[in-house]
């Protein structure tokens, strides 16, 4: 009686509260870019559209930003990717001999 078609049609069902489970979001890491005296502005706006696929507007403000503040949040991802581009990011600096520095830290 109760699964029997004339009874699922237009059954009515009593909402459940909470049907899904709440996933937590992975906590974010930001990538920050740390000024230094000697690497060239561009070459940080080249690094930065390479790594982070910004536009050269905006890597120019990041690069402006950490110039005149010392520091500049470029993005934030989850820990691993920020680690993986931090690490490429400052490796591209190395292999021209620049000392540029991209560093993470967990957001908040
Ligand atoms: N301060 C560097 C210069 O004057 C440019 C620069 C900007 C370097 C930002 C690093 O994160 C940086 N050539």
């Amino acid at each position: 009686m109760l699964n029997t078609p004339s009874r699922m049609a237009g059954s009515v069902t009593t909402p459940r509260l909470r049907t899904r489970r709440e996933v937590a979001r992975p906590p974010l890491h930001k990538v920050i870019l740390v000024n230094d005296d000697f690497t060239p502005r561009e070459f940080v706006v080249r690094v930065l559209k390479a790594e982070f696929r910004i536009s050269e507007d905006q890597a120019h403000r990041i690069m402006i930003t950490a110039h005149t503040k010392g520091a500049c949040v470029v993005a934030v991802f989850t820990r691993e990717v920020a680690e993986s581009k931090a690490t490429r990011a400052t490796e591209m600096a190395r292999a021209e001999g620049f000392p540029l520095l991209f560093t993470t830290e967990p957001e908040a």
